[in-house]
């Protein structure tokens, strides 16, 4: 039988942790004939809800968990890590600005990304899903030196699938029927949700809306904003939707994308699309051989062109702060 591959959770004890982690444990990360050891990071406050999730989790009796161990110490949390999900993160509190918010994340990024260098295993593969995600990832890559950079990214598949369900929505179709959308950028509300490179059905989807008001005043808005309608509407953040968009990053950076189509992930750049290299930012992905790939050769039009580079002018503006900041 294979050997268990052991999953770092970090916020372990937060709302997206509880909705994650029985997903982990089911066989749903990386697939039913894969055994999981979870090992649960939290600030020492939480550890004991972390300690009540896990009971819980024991109440399951999931055939393929092989165990559970609970810290407040990165160095131990990620030892032996094979997939790491950085969910823990800082939010923004009242009267916070974004420097104060990356510098506080510079607090906790920067220790899990000293922590994965000296002790992950060698195949380790870091997800970020803490905001500001694609920045809390570059601080973490940038102080995992002796870790491939290839293997921190930060997600935008919640947007993605957000995304793909308002297409089918206005097109009354399947989601099955949608291929090759993209996220283009940061995860905030500058993302680009790119329906011009899109198909469905095999038609162009941009030309199915035929409608740019729509894309513009509608589509790109509800999709960029949706985690805000969300906490409108719940009176609480995302969560099993969070949860089930790492499940995916995770099962398809591991077992592959499915032929014709890709899906979009927050990978370090190699100065694709105009993208600085370097930079964490959303671009359309396809999973080879466990490795994510930007697709390439895609034609950008104007309007596209002027909406990516807006995302990713602000992920520079974020990589400058940091970097004053000494944190990259
Ligand atoms: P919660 O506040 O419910 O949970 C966060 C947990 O992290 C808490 O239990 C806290 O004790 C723990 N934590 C804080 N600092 C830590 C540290 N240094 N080490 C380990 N654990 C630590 O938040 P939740 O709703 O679970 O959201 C977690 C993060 O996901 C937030 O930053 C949130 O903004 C982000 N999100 C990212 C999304 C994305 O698409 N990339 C979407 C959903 C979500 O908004």
């Amino acid at each position: 039988s294979k050997a268990p591959v052991n999953v770092t959770v970090t916020g372990a004890a937060g709302q997206i942790g509880y909705a994650l982690l029985f997903r982990i444990a089911s066989g749903q990360l990386l697939g039913a004939d894969t055994p999981v050891k979870l090992r649960l990071l939290e600030i020492p406050q939480a550890v004991k809800a972390a300690e009540g999730t896990a009971m819980e989790l024991d109440d399951c009796a999931f055939p393929l968990l092989q165990g559970i161990d609970i810290f407040d110490d990165p160095r131990q949390a990620f030892a032996g890590a094979n997939i790491a999900l950085l969910v823990g993160a800082r939010p923004r509190g009242p009267g916070m600005e974004r420097g104060d918010l990356l510098e506080a994340n510079g607090g906790i990024f920067k220790p899990q990304g000293e922590a994965i260098n000296a002790g992950a295993a060698d195949d380790i593969r870091v997800l970020v899903v803490g905001n500001p995600a694609n920045t809390n990832a570059l601080i973490a890559q940038s102080h995992a030196p002796d870790v491939p950079a290839e293997r921190f990214t930060a997600m935008t598949r919640l947007d993605h699938n957000r995304a793909l369900t308002q297409l089918a929505k206005k097109l009354d179709v399947s989601i099955n029927d949608i291929k090759k959308l993209t996220i283009w950028g940061n995860h905030s509300a500058t993302q680009y949700p790119d329906l011009f490179r899109a198909e469905v059905n095999g038609a162009n989807a941009a030309e199915a809306v035929n409608d740019q008001k729509w894309l513009e005043d509608d589509f790109i808005p509800t999709v960029a904003k949706r985690g805000a309608a969300i906490i409108d509407a719940r009176g609480a953040s995302s969560a099993a939707s969070a949860a089930n968009a790492a499940i995916d990053h995770v099962y398809d950076w591991v077992n592959g994308t499915p032929e014709g189509d890709w899906t979009s992930a927050a990978i370090p750049s190699d100065g694709s699309y105009g993208v600085p290299e370097g930079l964490i930012s959303s671009f359309p992905v396809v999973s080879r051989g466990g490795r994510w790939e930007i697709v390439q050769g895609l034609e950008i039009d104007e309007f596209s062109r002027g909406r990516i580079d807006a995302s990713v002018q602000e992920l520079v503006e974020e990589r400058d702060t940091v970097k004053k900041l000494g944190l990259v």
